[in-house]
């Protein structure tokens, strides 16, 4: 169990660190320089321009009812909403961590906070991924300010027959049914569990919704969740770090059983999906995960057919440590990804055009 903890929390941290970049004063910024597009692409490619910079390890991005690009500055421990270009500290305060601290040099890496914000409606719904396992919440916020103003659901306690085991965190990859409400997450915190969580805002509760381990998916690091329909949840999982591992799986969410699962050759560490209004391909990110450096990530356009590996087809753009993708309302794919480093101002979130 300890080299599952450890494999998903390198994934986790490597989704969080994906937007540390910028500039100097570790405030963000927005660009309009075309950037990430790789050498010799003609028009009908996919083209990138960076559209918020200076990010610390960045996480989950998503749009608001209003079509604002919302993106969890995660090392910063704050949520950033960009409004006509111009972007603006929504929710600050939040607590952060360092993933990983090294016994002997006593050195501190992948500072996270916030791992995804998403909208219901008004509500800003946030994950403060910056507490220990087992106390991290939702936390609801329906004006700007800080953290501490927001109303908490409870937290994932441990498995109830083993309290040694840690509670769930690491809340990422949310995904909202745009009909009932409904919150999917992920959680790493019971790795030999690895639990699909849900939010039932009737209930008031974050519940554990499905146990992957227990329906015989034995890959870890869930990394993504996509409510695909009434009846269908997707789950990205991205497996080890390094190896090519990743899987989607179709679940049923009535009776919350895995209904088909996918491999997904040529992409290791796949951790961010989304898929275009009125398409039935999904879009992965591979953030290609290293513990010691961001490597060069990629950008793939995924059909899930009949076959036991989905159809993979890499695009020509060049991405660094991508962590999360969504679509806005202008239909491009916006993509947070970590860039140069960890743990520094150089997250940034591209805007992708032609897809
Ligand atoms: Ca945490
Ligand atoms: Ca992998």
């Amino acid at each position: 169990m300890t080299r599952i903890i450890a494999f998903v929390t390198l994934i986790f941290l490597g989704f969080a660190a994906l937007g540390a970049c910028g500039g100097e004063s570790g405030e963000p910024t927005t660009g309009s320089s075309a950037a990430g597009s790789a050498p010799g692409t003609s028009a009908s490619t996919p083209k990138a321009e960076v559209v918020l910079s200076g990010l610390r390890n960045p996480s989950g991005v998503s749009f608001s009812p209003q079509g604002l690009l919302t993106v969890c500055d995660s090392g910063h421990g704050k949520v950033i909403v960009v409004e006509k270009g111009k972007p603006r500290d929504q929710i600050t305060g939040f607590a952060t961590e360092f993933w990983k601290v090294d016994k002997e040099s006593g050195a501190k890496r992948f500072q996270l906070g916030p791992l995804t914000a998403l909208w219901k409606d008004s509500v800003l719904v946030v994950t403060d991924g910056g507490v220990g396992d087992g106390a991290e919440t939702l936390a609801f916020f329906e004006h700007p300010g800080d953290a501490a103003t927001g109303r908490r659901s409870p937290p994932v306690k441990s498995l109830e027959d083993d309290p040694s085991k840690p509670g769930e965190g690491n809340l990422t990859g949310g995904s909202i049914d745009p009909n009932t409400g409904e919150i999917f997450l992920c959680g790493h915190g019971d790795d030999s569990k690895t639990w699909i969580l849900r939010y039932d805002w009737r209930a008031g509760a974050l519940e554990k919704w499905a146990s992957s381990d227990d329906n015989g998916i034995t890959v870890n690091s869930p990394m993504q969740t996509l409510v695909e329909s009434p009846d269908h949840l997707l789950v990205l999982y991205s497996g080890a770090g390094g190896k090519e591992d990743g899987l989607v799986v179709r679940w049923d969410r009535k009776t919350r059983k895995p209904l088909k699962s996918w491999t997904l050759p040529g992409l290791v560490d796949p951790m961010g999906m989304a898929r275009k209004r009125g398409q039935d391909q999904l879009y992965l990110v591979d953030n290609n995960w290293a513990l010691t450096e961001v490597k060069s990530g990629k950008l793939a356009r995924v059909s899930l057919g009949d076959e036991e590996a989905a159809k993979v087809e890499i695009l020509p753009l060049d991405l660094r440590g991508p962590v999360s993708c969504a679509f806005g309302p202008d239909g491009r794919l916006y993509v947070a990804q970590l860039g140069v480093a960890i743990d520094a101002e150089n997250g940034e979130v591209l805007a992708i055009s032609g897809l």
